[in-house]
């Protein structure tokens, strides 16, 4: 097994730089039964929405065995643990907290603090509560102050105990996947529902920043969002303006409201009709000044133009890809990290997921992933290049701590350091694990000046 290396005088062995996993809830908690329905719920129920048919409700019994799970990460040496709250498991439907789920986080977190980790929360990793769906999800302006009270209602009990709050995880995924292709929960399609719902959740974003900063003084509070760098098949002129309008409406839609409260050009491409409606002020409540920003790396996109004259992603050639199908191009991470930062004013950066399903094969004990070992390394490289060349980061959480429900495509796809033995629930070491424990321990050699 080759190890995970990085050099000792390494920016990312600075003494404030972090390392952590991180988790959502709805991917690995399970215990249904003892929290309200959310919209994954109901898309899982329905016919050929999940690959494997399979759903939340057990995942990785994440609730009955949390305590197993805080001592991996122990275990593994990591300074921080990412996760988030499941909306429909501490609020009651008539938008009062469910104690009993609440008090579930309040000894997940203070169990962590006890042992001295960093504790990054995420307010919304896409579980929406299915009664708020029924009044329209994320269509609906209103789901954005139900949002806000939510958040309010939680910061105000667990406040400073957390280190980091993130508002949302990934618009991108729970506005466009979700309400304009269909393939996440709640599966609805077109362009204007896509836009509305990114726009509500956005706008969700700037009124629950408030919420947090109030009550949560000295806690961070940003968001975390999807780096897609945006790549043209060829020089024609046609690839080059589809990258420009693909990156636009994937990605830069959801940066730029943020850090330069107004959504990029490709907007003037859409017709009237399938714009989102902004109400007078909303741009500026979404642009509210961020402690860090969290930036989710997984693969590039590469854009050509379509007969229609709209973008198209070109589907990856075989060879150096994921389970996902996800080509292995650090260096696009490099590249997009240098260029944001000479593009906007940015605040801290934390690389808050980045990791790799792989074709998983369990041998006895023994789960021997060098190629995800491969590309941590290789990714490490792409982050430390980034730091040199002056971009400020934070830190680096990998995805994910343990095998979980990867959406559409249920428990077929790994992207855990640890096993998970979904007939048995046991949690198994994968080399990567091991590969990752022992990088973050070769830290204690390292002197700071
Ligand atoms: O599993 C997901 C996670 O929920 C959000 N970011 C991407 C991961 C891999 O697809």
């Amino acid at each position: 097994m080759t190890k995970l290396t990085l050099p000792y005088d390494s920016k990312m062995f600075d003494e404030d730089f972090i390392f952590g996993v991180a988790t959502s809830s709805f991917q690995i908690e399970g215990a249904r039964e003892t929290r309200l329905d959310c919209i994954w719920d109901t898309f899982c129920a329905q016919e050929n929405t999940i690959s494997d048919r399979s759903n939340g409700d057990v995942a990785c019994d994440h609730i009955a065995h949390w305590q197993q799970d805080i001592q991996l990460i122990c275990d593994l040496g990591v300074d921080a643990y990412r996760f988030s709250i499941s909306w429909p498991r501490v609020m009651h439907a008539d938008g009062t907290l469910n104690e009993t789920g609440l008090a579930f986080y309040i000894e997940l977190i203070d169990a962590l603090k006890a042992k001295g980790k960093k504790i990054f929360v995420t307010m919304y990793h896409w579980d929406l509560p299915q009664y708020l769906e029924d009044e329209g999800g994320w269509l609906n302006r209103d789901t954005a102050y139900a949002f806000a009270q939510y958040c309010d209602l939680v910061s105000q009990r667990i406040g400073d105990k957390v280190d980091a709050y993130t508002t949302l995880n990934e618009p991108f995924c729970a506005g466009y996947l979700s309400y304009e292709m269909g393939v996440h929960a709640p599966g609805l399609t077109g362009r204007k529902n896509g836009r509305q719902a990114s726009h509500h959740l956005l706008l969700a974003h700037g009124l629950a920043m408030q919420v947090l900063r109030k009550n949560c003084p000295s806690a961070d509070v940003g968001i975390v969002i999807n780096v897609h760098p945006g790549y043209a098949l060829t020089d024609s002129a046609e690839d080059i303006e589809a990258t420009k309008m693909g990156t636009d409406y994937l990605f830069h839609w959801y940066i730029d409201p943020l850090l330069k409260q107004s959504y990029p050009s490709v907007m003037d491409k859409l017709s009237l009709e399938e714009r989102p409606d902004i109400l007078e002020g909303d741009m500026a409540l979404i642009a509210q000044p961020l402690d860090f920003i969290g930036m989710n790396y997984y693969t590039r996109n590469v854009y050509k133009m379509g007969d229609d004259g709209w973008f198209e992603i070109v589907t990856p050639e075989p060879g150096n890809l994921t389970e996902m199908g996800w080509e292995i191009v650090p260096e696009a991470m490099t590249k997009m990290l240098i260029e944001l930062d000479q593009q906007y004013d940015l605040p801290p950066m934390y690389i808050t997921e980045n990791g790799a399903a792989m074709p998983d094969v369990r041998q006895g004990n023994r789960i021997a992933d060098q190629n995800r070992i491969d590309y941590f390394q290789s990714h490490f490289v792409a982050v430390e290049a980034a730091m040199e060349a002056g971009v400020n980061i934070k830190g680096y959480f990998a995805w994910s701590l343990m095998d979980n429900f990867e959406w559409a495509l249920g428990y077929s796809k790994r992207f855990g350091l640890i096993y998970i033995d979904y007939e048995t629930q046991e949690r198994v070491w994968k080399d990567s694990a091991i590969a990752y424990k022992n990088m973050l321990a070769s830290r204690a050699l390292v002197t700071h000046e």
